[in-house]
């Protein structure tokens, strides 16, 4: 480990073990980490503290925290802490197979929100004191500034309000994402907000490191491992599909004067979908492209080193190891042409607006009229949680849903009379895309987009079941705008749940 790292005197004497650091976090407290799609979360104190909250409740002592993040960690932040039963509640994202299992069995309460709107809803409030930021960083400067590593995300209003800090400075990540980051300070509560001054992707408008009060540092721990790095599976027959279609599409609206020729700053949400669809851009001809998104996969890494993406604005990354080694690698060529941010910032409603991004998402379902459920299996169960996608999707230029057209092994449509849970309203939805097709729901009523999805997005297993719901409630509908037929709609659902076609785990 290189000590120099911490370059101020006053942190480098906090050091303390992981152990002694967690005991600073005492059960009930409000506990704010960084982290954000498996980049940038601290890798020793949540697992140190998973085990001082095992020993508690072998002692018969309750114990738990209510934690926030940026978005989804690991399994040794999310994951420790939900299999020792520490979190009373969690919020704002997160994609852990325990801590979901605990949000489904109703024992873990779990606040699904928008990831823009974190950082202000704990200014204004709303989720009470924070107790304690955990916030991994990659160094500390002379001036007592904090250097981000791989994700900024909720960090900034984490070290502001927290009453007690712990910082980790990881060693494995590497030295050179010093400057890769703008920490914009410019932010206020109503009624004093400003404008924000970003105009392109890829302007500059804050410092690059964070600052902290050092009188709040109660410990700093010293680590050394990586981040998440999960592989991406190889594209499959499906996303190929999906993303010849949308690309397909993409260049129609360049042909038809609806776009530029560069296309307008995209934003990609995770998933092998969207890793297709970047992977295709590659070779679609397309040059000079522009990110404003969340998170960096590995396609985005690839269209950034082959000069078809010339710059991107993100908060936090999803990388496999090999993309990660890449990155660490040239990490001076990817500090020239990527901008990290604060996840405020990142999704901010103006910014998106005003860029005119290009939202592409994965969905659970979506129906007839273009609501699109992001997060819920049938209706009760959740899956991850809205994450950035409702940000991008209702204030994007285009709002874009990825989907096969069949899940569980075909025996679900993806495609349904009702959704059985809303992320996304009709009014924020104006493209659905399936290996089946494209369906372009911009400017069309009702039953227009109905024609269109049925058309277009449906699997032909489930087509006639679809047409024959969609003549009936033509037909027999009370009101005749949006046709449906109440409780049949839903029963889509509730019979696949009693054919126990739904087998979902516990
Ligand atoms: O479950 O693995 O148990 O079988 O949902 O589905 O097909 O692996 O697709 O990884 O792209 O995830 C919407 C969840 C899609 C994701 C969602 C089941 C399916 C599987 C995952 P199993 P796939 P993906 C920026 C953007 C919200 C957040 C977001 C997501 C599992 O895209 O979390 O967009 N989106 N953030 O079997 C029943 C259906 C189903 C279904 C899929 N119709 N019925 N189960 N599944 N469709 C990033 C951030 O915000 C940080």
């Amino acid at each position: 480990m290189s000590a120099e790292r911490i370059l101020h005197p006053v942190l480098r004497d906090r050091v303390v073990t992981a152990e002694a650091a967690a005991a600073h976090i005492q059960a009930g407290e409000t506990v704010a980490m960084s982290g954000f799609t498996g980049s940038g979360y601290p890798k020793a104190v949540p697992p140190a503290l998973a085990r001082r909250i095992e020993a508690a409740h072998l002692n018969g002592d309750p114990f738990q925290i209510r934690l926030m993040t940026g978005a989804s960690t690991a399994p040794e932040l999310d994951g420790a802490l939900a299999k020792a039963g520490g979190i009373a509640l969690r919020m704002p994202f997160q994609t852990d197979p325990d801590a979901r299992q605990r949000i489904n069995a109703g024992t873990l309460d779990y606040i699904d929100i928008h990831l823009s709107h974190v950082a202000q809803h704990v200014w204004f409030g709303f989720y009470g004191e924070i107790d304690t930021a955990v916030v991994e960083v990659s160094g500390v400067r002379e001036d007592g500034t904090l250097i981000p590593s791989t994700s900024v995300g909720n960090n900034k209003t984490w070290l502001d309000l927290a009453k007690k800090v712990i910082i980790e400075v990881n060693d494995w990540q590497p030295e050179g994402l010093d400057g890769m980051h703008d920490v914009y300070y410019g932010t206020a509560l109503p009624p004093n907000r400003k404008p924000i001054p970003l105009l392109h992707t890829d302007d500059r408008i804050g410092q690059t490191s964070l600052r902290c009060d050092l009188d709040k540092v109660v410990a700093v721990v010293r680590t050394n491992g990586p981040d998440r790095n999960s592989p991406f599976a190889a594209a499959d027959e499906n996303s190929e599909r999906i993303a010849e279609h949308l690309i397909e599409f993409l260049t129609h609206e360049v042909a038809k004067g609806r776009l530029p020729a560069n296309l307008l700053p995209l934003q990609s949400g995770v998933g092998n979908i969207p890793n297709a669809v970047l992977a295709r851009l590659a070779s679609s001809g397309f040059r000079d492209l522009t990110a404003y998104t969340e998170v960096i996969q590995d396609g985005m890494l690839d269209l950034l080193r082959s000069g078809v993406l010339k710059v991107a604005s993100c908060t936090g990354f999803a990388l496999s190891p090999e993309a990660n080694e890449e990155f660490k690698r040239n990490i001076a060529f990817y500090r020239e042409r990527i901008v990290m941010r604060t996840q405020e910032i990142s999704n901010h409603p103006e910014l998106v607006r005003r860029l005119g991004c290009i939202g592409m998402n994965g969905m659970i379902e979506a129906d007839l009229y273009g609501n699109v459920n992001s997060t819920h299996v049938m209706g009760s169960r959740i899956m991850n949680g809205i994450g950035g996608s409702g940000d991008f999707a209702r204030n994007a230029f285009l709002s874009i849903f990825l989907s096969p057209s069949t899940a569980k092994n075909a025996s679900i449509s993806s495609i349904v009379p009702m959704v059985s849970h809303v992320d996304h309203t009709e009014h924020d939805v104006s493209i659905v895309v399936t290996e089946q097709g494209l369906a372009d729901l911009r400017g069309l009523p009702p039953r227009h987009r109905a024609r269109q999805m049925i058309d277009h997005c449906v699997h032909p297993d489930y087509r006639p079941q679809l047409e024959d719901y969609f003549d009936r409630a033509l037909r027999d509908s009370y009101g005749k705008h949006t046709p449906h037929l109440l409780p049949e709609a839903l029963s889509w659902h509730q019979r696949w749940l009693d054919t126990g076609s739904m087998r979902y785990p516990s």
